[in-house]
């Protein structure tokens, strides 16, 4: 037998706490219809989505329906990056559906999308389910970030679904996934393919969050474990008093962790790359301003501190961002001769004429390794991949210049010991904790009752989740309507729509109004590791920006 810890071993046995009504046989549980206020709905996103567009959200309630007891195929594959809670979304999944007829089948497929094209699957079993309850990753089948676009991989698909007589199909995701699913469920209904799409919210980012989501899954625990970890580094440097520590902070784009991370940590700096597009701050302001925090508390005698970076920053400082902007543009034609260029020099000189001046000044002003990594492949769905792009040891470089600069100027006589770590990876499979273990096994029900009620191009959704979890409310709400039209590769297209910090909202105010006071006193805060076990306000806390999200007033 393997060799599991004592608390996998604990986590195997956790009940996950979810509303009673989820608990019932889904063939007790009815649709209860409710009419989205939304009443704009762009003309593209209605003739794109013909078939498919609705205004129509789900809750459920008490009731029958017998449709729910048919014996059924259905699939389940894990879209992009890994996040905390997707075993317990494919575990809610397996559980209802054995629930209603044990004759029907959940077949996850291998590699995300991919394994739907390729015809690449397993069916799971309940031994399979078993074994990766309450535990992070997405091991059981794994993830991919392939996306289904073109007319063949689609031919592919439906020739899989319709091999393995497939009826439903659940696709775990982010933004860019659960537009894919849209895009599936429509050219499922047009092409008379009798599968039903329904998207699960997922990822660590917390960018998959709007009017009808209040959190994607991965979030808490993913917070939580940064946090745990940055509070020991904080602990560390305030011990020996040496260190400047720089942690770049996963989040693709948005800086939700970096924000929510602050808000339990409390560190001396953290950037909000929001908050730099907004003021329109410079690269070289940025630098000011981090420097001007060191060289206050140096007076203070106190040459240590934390400074926390969102990792997509790069694409909300003006120069960088316009970079990336010019980039994007060249990006189709560039990608074709990619392998022809041999190094950073040649890369640059066909660059030269296609970018502008300043776009390609900035681009000789990085450091050598550091323009590579911006000129790096892109991922399947386009996007510039800023988790290898080393922003902390950039502004590191550009901070020491900057205090050599203010040292000769007599404005800075401490001394700047810096060290730099990125927590990215190590926080997207952490054992889920009590929140993410509930909130996705109510979401894996939840999706097998919008199936159970023919519903297709519909979202999972879980709200109240600032209660307990007694008092959650389930449902579904269709992905159109948290369509936008963005031009994506030149073209207008219907995307759901990246949620970024709101400026207004009551997170970044909170965060706003702290720190000054955090960045001069040292007020760290120690979080300590996730707590499965034990007193509910250790083991249940919410992340604080859910808190004040929802906090009324
Ligand atoms: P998803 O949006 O797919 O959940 O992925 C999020 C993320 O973890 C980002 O924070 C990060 O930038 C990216 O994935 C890294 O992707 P990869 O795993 O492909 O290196």
């Amino acid at each position: 037998m393997k060799n599991i810890s004592p608390l996998q071993k604990a986590r195997y046995a956790y009940k996950p706490v979810i509303p009673q009504l989820l608990m019932k046989n889904p063939s007790l549980i009815e649709l209860k219809k409710e009419e989205l206020l939304k009443n704009e709905v762009d003309e593209r996103i209605k003739n794109e989505f013909a078939f498919t567009h609705t205004t129509q959200a789900v809750t459920f309630k008490d009731g029958k329906n017998p449709q729910a007891l048919k014996p059924r195929n259905v699939g389940v594959l894990l879209s992009g990056g890994q996040a905390p809670g997707g075993h317990n979304v494919v575990a809610g999944l397996f559980d209802a559906i054995c629930e209603s007829n044990p004759e029907s089948k959940l077949i996850g497929f291998h590699l995300g999308p991919s394994g739907l094209v390729n015809g690449d699957y397993e069916i799971l079993t309940k031994e399979i389910v078993d074994s990766v309850r309450n535990t992070g990753g997405f091991d059981i089948i794994g993830c991919g970030r392939t996306k289904i676009e073109t007319d063949e991989q689609i031919e592919k698909a439906v020739s899989v679904i319709k091999s393995l007589n497939l009826d439903s199909l659940v696709i775990i995701g982010g933004d860019d996934s659960n537009t894919n699913a849209a895009i599936l469920a429509e050219v499922f209904k047009k092409k008379e393919v009798p599968c039903q799409v329904i998207g699960i919210p997922k990822t660590i980012d917390g960018d998959l969050k709007n009017e009808y989501i209040e959190a994607s899954f991965g979030f808490d625990t993913a917070t939580k474990f940064y946090s745990s970890v940055i509070g020991s580094l904080a602990r560390d440097t305030m011990s020996s008093k040496k260190y400047w520590n720089f942690v770049k902070l996963m989040g693709r784009s948005a800086s939700h962790i970096a924000l929510e991370c602050a808000l339990q940590i409390q560190p001396n700096v953290c950037l909000i790359g929001e908050e730099i597009k907004q003021k329109g701050a410079s690269l070289a302001q940025v630098i000011d301003h981090i420097c001007d925090v060191i060289s206050k508390r140096a007076l203070n005698g106190e040459n240590y501190g934390l400074v926390l970076i969102p990792e997509g920053i790069v694409e909300f400082i003006p120069e960088t961002a316009n970079l990336i902007l010019e980039l994007n543009i060249n990006w189709q034609e560039f990608e074709k001769v990619y392998e022809s260029l041999k190094n950073l020099t040649e890369k640059k000189a066909w660059l030269k004429d296609r970018l502008t001046l300043n776009a390609f000044a900035t681009l000789c002003e990085l450091p050598d390794e550091i323009a590579e990594q911006f000129l790096a492949l892109r991922d399947p769905h386009g996007n510039i991949i800023v988790s290898k792009i080393e922003t902390e040891k950039l502004f590191i470089g550009m901070i020491q210049s900057r205090l050599l600069k203010m040292r000769a100027n007599g404005e800075y006589s401490g001394h700047f010991s810096p060290m730099a770590f990125f927590y990215g990876y190590e926080g997207r499979c952490v054992m889920p904790s009590n929140f993410d273990s509930n909130y996705c096994y109510a979401l894996g029900r939840t999706a097998f009752l919008l199936i159970a009620n023919g519903l297709t191009g519909y979202i999972a959704t879980v709200r109240n989740l600032e209660q307990n979890a007694e008092n959650w409310i389930c449902g579904g709400i269709p992905l159109t309507m948290m369509m936008n039209v963005e031009i994506r590769k030149g073209v207008p297209k219907p995307v759901i729509e990246k949620s970024l910090v709101d400026l207004n909202g009551k997170p970044f105010l909170e965060f706003a109004q702290k720190r000054d006071e955090w960045a001069f006193n040292t007020e760290y805060v120690f979080t300590g590791p996730i707590q499965y076990f034990g007193p509910s306000e250790c083991c249940d806390r919410i992340t604080r920006t859910l808190q004040l999200e929802k906090a009324r007033g």
